[in-house]
């Protein structure tokens, strides 16, 4: 039995035989069925319908993800696929990034191995429009963490812990809206800290601007955040007593502003269960537990509160309506530990402060129901605020050796109602930034990459959004500084004065647009109170209404509302107020922590509007494709070459397509490459051998490659088999 293992050294020449080339049609009709894994791959790389109709075969045939080099492309099912069982993660754990069909997994698998064998920081940046599945990609992730990651009994820990923060962040800050039934209202960035083992030892949550005014107003189909209904819907009978609330969301005015308090896919009572679980494990202790449902339960109570002309509250209730509103504000006396004159007070008077005296000056009814609701949502806001906090402090890692970290970013996605305020412009503010970000780390790491291995390379043209960024946030011309500006007159400034602000400085900017020039920049005509902007992922209509409020710290112009706040001793809402417009600086601020890391992209693509399974709409997707920039990210990465591979890598795959390389090479990597592909043909102009990788020009020199290599593997496991059947 000394015979050596039969099998032929194809080179690429030899491709042409019958054999190969029944073996090639094959992989071709399977690649023309399920299509290509990775759009570098492409042959017609710059025609849009291309990579259309490969998005589209794959999501067919279940196959959600495709690469573009390593960024991953994603779309979402909207069904269970059976793609995410441990036996899968065992599959794609360790093994290198392209040897299996694109998965999350692999995704995540790729960067806790760089982060192992570099020892730096890592991020990866989720995007895509509202109910892609950006939040389910980031759960999928953190699982992948949670399952391969070095396990003892301290680190289950805080493994348990950083799972759990999940539903307990979700419950208070994501909500059913018309895009997606379970909306984040709320942006989430989550370091990961690992040890030098790889052991998940730590993690820090960053949250960015809760969508504070969902507590007091939901459009119509929409729902309030989930937590009040799992509370009501789930709360034990004891707890809701203690609380005086009803089972019946119906009963509270803040729950049925959307009129769909019952929502098909959300169970809010097993959902509670969930949470309550969550909640022990993150170490909130039985009193954290009650205060906390003692302050969701009084913005219900609060909610109820109503009142009448003559504003101050009467003393005495003459009817079943009046009595359940007199029940509710001595509720949320209780509740929140403020005194009755101080809450009756602050809700129905406004205090002018003159020279030796206070004088209190009644609200309109109008006036009192905004304070009311600005008081409803600064409580939610400083809880939520409190809460991650909590999570934070048990998540802290004791230990001050050094750790690296991955990051995990899942902010709101891009948004466009029927209806657009000003929570969707600061949440498509957002997406500006993270597009601008996404378009400076991909270009210059690509750049970056040619220049470290020695290899020139061809700019491409792409559409820079820093023009819209820039809009928004300049100092002095943008968006954001004319509102400011506006809301530090008080009493002369309004939203109207405000719009005409923007129409006198920015009018002539090329992205905005106001009802006077509607029609020579968009063709479409805008009402009085509404200005447009065009986004870099399509135009947005905003409604100016509310604006100067929304930005304003609400509660610092109810002066008296605002003091008793701060008298208030309770450490749970007490905390320094916040105004929105930090936003933007929180946002600079992440901006800094994200750069100084390396950077990973999961692109969400959402396939229908109906959130239906096996539909796939062309428009949609295509429009997401554009303003994700896929084209031009595909078009940067094949720029100079579709394929770049570590030469140890390429060597190890496909060392047995050569006599010299196989079994064994004894020289350099780069040196065995340059062997094997000299033995299969490559010419000069199909390759670049840069510093530690080589770079493959087209797509086809590296499908015949891989096609070589198949054959030559099934015959390898052939001449295997023929040899041991003599046994
Ligand atoms: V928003 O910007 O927070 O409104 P996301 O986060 O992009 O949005 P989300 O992850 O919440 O969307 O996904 C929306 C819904 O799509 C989920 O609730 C699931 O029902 C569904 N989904 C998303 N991804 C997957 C998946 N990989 N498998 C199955 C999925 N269903
Ligand atoms: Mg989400």
């Amino acid at each position: 039995m000394g015979n050596k293992y039969i099998y032929i050294y194809p080179t690429l020449s030899m491709i042409g035989s019958m054999c190969i080339l029944r073996n090639m049609e094959a992989s071709l009709t399977a690649r023309d069925r399920v299509g290509i894994q990775d759009f570098v791959l492409l042959d017609t790389y710059t025609s849009e319908s291309a990579f259309l109709d490969n998005l589209r075969k794959r999501f067919h045939e279940n196959l959600i993800y495709t690469y573009i080099g390593t960024l991953l492309v994603s779309v979402n099912p909207y069904k269970e696929l059976d793609i995410y069982s441990k036996k899968q993660m065992d599959t794609y754990m360790g093994v290198n990034f392209f040897e299996l069909p694109p998965h999350i997994y692999a995704l995540a698998d790729n960067v806790f191995r760089s982060m192992q064998s570099e020892f730096n920081n890592h991020f990866i940046l989720i995007s895509g429009e509202s109910g892609a599945g950006k939040t389910e990609a980031s759960k999928k992730i953190l699982q992948f963490y949670a399952v391969s990651c070095p396990s003892t009994k301290l680190l289950n820990n805080v493994r348990d812990r950083l799972l759990l923060s999940n539903p307990v962040l979700e419950a208070f800050g994501n909500a059913k809206t018309l895009k997606n039934d379970n909306s984040s209202r709320f942006g989430k960035y989550m370091d990961i800290q690992f040890d030098h083992q790889g052991g998940a030892v730590g993690g820090h949550i960053l949250s960015y601007l809760l969508e504070k005014s969902r507590v007091v107003h939901q459009n119509h189909g929409e729902r309030n955040f989930h937590i009040f209904y799992q509370l009501v819907e789930g709360g034990e009978e004891d707890l809701l007593r203690w609380l005086g609330l009803e089972r019946n969301c119906q009963r509270y005015r803040y729950l049925v502003q959307g009129d769909c308090a019952k929502v098909r896919s959300i169970n809010d009572k097993s959902d509670w269960n969930t949470v309550q679980k969550a909640l022990s494990v993150i170490e909130f202790g039985e009193s954290d537990i009650e205060h906390l449902f003692g302050i969701i339960a009084s913005v219900l109570h609060l909610g109820n509160i109503k009142f009448e002309a003559d504003v101050s509250p009467k003393q005495t209730a003459d009817n079943q309506e009046e009595i359940w509103c007199y029940m509710c504000f001595a509720f949320v006396v209780q509740l929140l530990g403020i005194p009755t004159q101080v809450l009756q007070q602050g809700l129905t008077h406004r205090k002018i402060e003159a020279k030796t005296e206070e004088v209190f000056s009644p609200f309109s009814v109008d006036h009192a129901v905004y304070a009311r609701d600005a008081l409803a949502k600064a409580i939610y806001g400083r809880t939520f605020n409190w809460l991650v906090n909590k999570i934070n402090e048990s998540l802290v890692n004791k230990d001050s050796s050094r750790k690296t970290v991955i990051g995990l970013l899942d902010i709101y996605g891009f948004e466009v109602f029927n209806v657009n305020s000003f929570e969707q412009f600061c949440i498509n503010y957002c997406n500006e930034k993270l597009q601008q970000l996404f378009i400076q780390l991909t270009l210059k790491s690509e750049q970056e990459e040619y220049e470290m291995e020695g290899i020139e390379w061809e700019p491409v043209p792409f559409f820079n959004n820093k023009i819209i960024c820039d809009l928004v946030e300049e100092k002095h011309r943008g968006i954001i500084s004319l509102l400011d500006e506006e809301c530090l007159r008080p009493g002369e400034a309004t939203d109207l004065t405000f719009l005409e602000k923007m129409e006198e400085k920015i009018s002539g900017h090329p992205h905005f647009v106001t009802h006077k020039l509607a029609d020579q920049k968009t063709r479409k005509t805008l009402e009085r109170g509404d200005f447009r902007l065009l986004h870099y992922a399509g135009e947005v209509t905003y409604c100016v209404v509310g604006f100067l409020d929304k930005n304003n710290d609400l509660l610092t112009s109810f002066n008296n509302l605002h003091n008793y706040y701060k008298q208030t001793t309770d450490t749970y809402i007490s905390v320094t107020p916040q105004v929105v417009t930090q936003f933007k600086s929180s946002l600079v601020s992440l901006t800094e922590i994200l750069m100084s890391k390396e950077p990973w992209y999961v692109r969400c693509i959402k396939p229908n509007e109906a959130k239906q399974p096996g539909r796939f709409d062309d428009v949609l997707v295509r429009h997401q494709m554009k303003y994700l920039g896929l084209m031009e990210h595909l078009r940067v990465r094949r720029a100079g070459f579709a394929y770049r591979r570590k030469y140890e890598i390429f060597l190890q795959r496909y060392k047995p397509l050569c006599p010299e390389t196989w079994p064994n090479w004894k020289g350099t990597a780069a040196e065995g490459v340059q062997c094997l592909i000299k033995h299969l043909g490559y010419k000069p102009n199909e390759y670049k051998m840069g510093r530690t990788k080589i770079f493959i020009r087209h797509p086809s020199t590296l499908f015949a490659t891989e096609d070589a290599f198949q054959v030559c593997k099934h015959k390898l496991a052939t001449s295997i088999q023929a040899k041991y059947k003599g046994y």
